[in-house]
């Protein structure tokens, strides 16, 4: 089997709470992604990476696990996730699941006996008489207290890190590991890798965000760990993992991917994610197209294979992001699938992007339900913000943005009963329904993109060779046995003159150009050329 066989995969991400409820209860469920499944077949994708639907409760939305080998029932049971699984893989798709192994739940059983401190659980948590310095990923302190000692959470107190220098912690996730692979699964997208390993417990130098992180970011213990998990338990498998790297400049990014280190097959790198703030996430600034054209590139040149994203459950959408949301609504998202779709790389599609969903409407705060968006309220309401900034900053930033319903048809689609998060007012004209029945629309743009790819040896296999990176304007080569599909995407609303002469046979265009005659770019145009041999 060829090991790399991921690599020509197009992966379509799932949050189960968000997609289809299927039991009127106003939550997405398992039965409800079965149902969507020919949709999903027909989009092109051949790989699902579901979001976890692991028995949780819900404190981060599924990821804090109180049980790794059952499901939560508000999404179903175990006989439909194996009916998902064959479901799928009927349809020719794969399913890789969420391995959140940082952490589980307070209310694992792992957790409420390690609360007792000669109990055999007690290490596999990490527990101290005092805390030191170290801050959460949703602000404050790292450390919570129970009786007398206090215990690590790199993110809510209800999500206590597990201690990777138990080896007995190695076990057991290599025993829930094999769980789902024997059940048929792809393999794992990998829930905060690089922080697993804590090197030291020692004060962290004070930061503005994350103190500590020098003693857990992409520590060597942490790559003996990814190399134990390949060798023990993935090689034994077809499977691939891709890794959420928070932090990682390219060359992390290749310690832990490079075939040689046998530790990951890709990861996600963030650096993309980073363009448009000012030291984090919640102090956005004006979006610049070259700062992200320019990380894009640099990671296409210097990283071994990319996962290449523009949004997922966690990030603001990127057509509110990086395209326009109003104005040019369509041609932007066409522009940015073509942007992601034809990078070097196996490219991940979030729910929604496919046809153009934007950012929520909400409009007051008890409307988000994301427990990072409430304790960065709490936090900027502690230091004084006034309330117009403090909701302008969850407006841009929440991950509730990118958790509405998806949106299925005028009225909704989603459930019959009101959803667990506010459904965008605007699925009234954007939704699969019209979408289906519109030729122009962004959904059958992506079929049309999704099925260029992946017939295109050029596009999996082909090199990234940059062109023209300037003014908003991207252009780059992919080549590949002397062929070469060239990339155009003008990443602004304003019209642009072609800076190089091209000559070839359009194949695809969001403005369904005929040729290269004319030689101004318009707002948000992207075509994609094969040149001439
Ligand atoms: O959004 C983020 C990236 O800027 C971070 O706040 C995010 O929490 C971080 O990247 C880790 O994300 C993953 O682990 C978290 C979970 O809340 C996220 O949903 C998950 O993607 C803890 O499990
Ligand atoms: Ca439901």
């Amino acid at each position: 089997m060829n090991r790399e066989h991921w690599k020509n995969s197009i992966v379509y991400q799932i949050y189960p709470r968000s997609y289809k409820d299927s039991n009127h209860d106003g939550i997405g469920d398992i039965p409800g992604i079965i149902e969507k499944l020919d949709y999903v077949k027909d989009l092109g994708v051949n790989v699902i990476w579901l979001s976890p639907v692991y028995a949780s409760p819900n404190d981060d939305n599924g990821y804090d696990i109180s049980d790794y080998v059952s499901i939560n029932p508000e999404y179903g049971t175990m006989d439909d996730m194996d009916l998902l699984i064959q479901e799928a893989r009927n349809r020719g798709i794969k399913i890789i699941m969420d391995l959140v192994i940082n952490h589980t739940s307070d209310e694992h059983k792992w957790f409420i006996e390690s609360q007792k401190i000669d109990s055999p659980y007690r290490d596999y948590y990490i527990w101290r008489e005092k805390p030191n310095n170290w801050t959460s990923f949703f602000s404050g302190s790292a450390w919570d207290k129970i009786g007398g000692s206090y215990y690590l959470h790199l993110f809510s107190k209800k999500q206590p890190d597990l201690n990777w220098n138990n080896p007995k912690v190695m076990e057991e996730i290599q025993k829930v590991m094999k769980f789902w692979l024997d059940k048929g699964i792809y393999g794992f997208r990998c829930d905060v890798i690089n922080v697993i390993f804590k090197s030291s417990l020692a004060n962290g130098k004070k930061r503005l965000v994350l103190t500590g992180r020098e003693f857990y970011h992409s520590q060597e213990g942490c790559h003996d760990i990814l190399r134990t998990l390949r060798k023990e338990v993935l090689d034994h498998y077809e499977s691939f993992t891709v890794g959420e790297t928070v932090l990682v400049n390219t060359k992390e990014a290749n310690d832990l991917i490079l075939p040689e280190r046998k530790e990951l097959d890709m990861v996600f790198g963030f650096e993309h994610m980073e363009v448009d703030q000012i030291n984090n996430k919640w102090f956005k600034t004006k979006f610049k197209p070259n700062k992200l054209i320019k990380v894009l590139t640099k990671w296409q040149k210097e990283v071994y294979w990319n996962a290449n994203y523009l949004s997922n459950h966690d990030q603001p959408r990127a057509l509110s992001r990086f395209g326009d949301d109003k104005v040019y609504r369509v041609e932007s998202a066409k522009m940015l699938a073509t942007l992601n779709l034809t990078l070097k790389g196996t490219p991940y599609i979030y729910q929604g992007e496919e046809i153009g969903m934007t950012n929520g409407d909400f409009k007051s705060l008890d409307e988000y339900k994301d427990i990072e968006t409430h304790r960065i309220y709490a936090l900027a309401t502690k230091l004084k913000f006034p309330k117009w900034y403090r909701m302008k900053m969850i407006r841009k930033t929440s991950r509730d943005n990118a958790r509405t319903p998806m949106q299925w048809s005028p009225g909704g689609g989603f459930s019959s009963k009101k959803p667990w998060l506010k459904m965008n007012e605007n699925t009234v004209k954007i939704n699969v329904l019209d979408s289906i029945q519109n030729s122009d629309s962004i959904l059958n743009y992506y079929k049309e993109l999704i099925s260029i790819r992946r017939e295109s040896d050029i596009l999996m296999n082909g090199s990234f060779e940059p062109l023209y990176m300037k003014h908003g304007l991207f252009m780059f080569k992919r080549v590949h046995t002397n062929q070469a599909i060239i990339s155009i995407s003008n990443l602004t609303k304003r019209a642009k003159k072609m800076p190089i002469k091209f000559s070839g046979k359009i194949i695809l265009s969001n403005y369904k150009r005929e040729n290269m005659s004319d030689q101004l770019l318009k707002p948000y145009e992207s075509i994609l050329l094969m040149e001439e041999a």
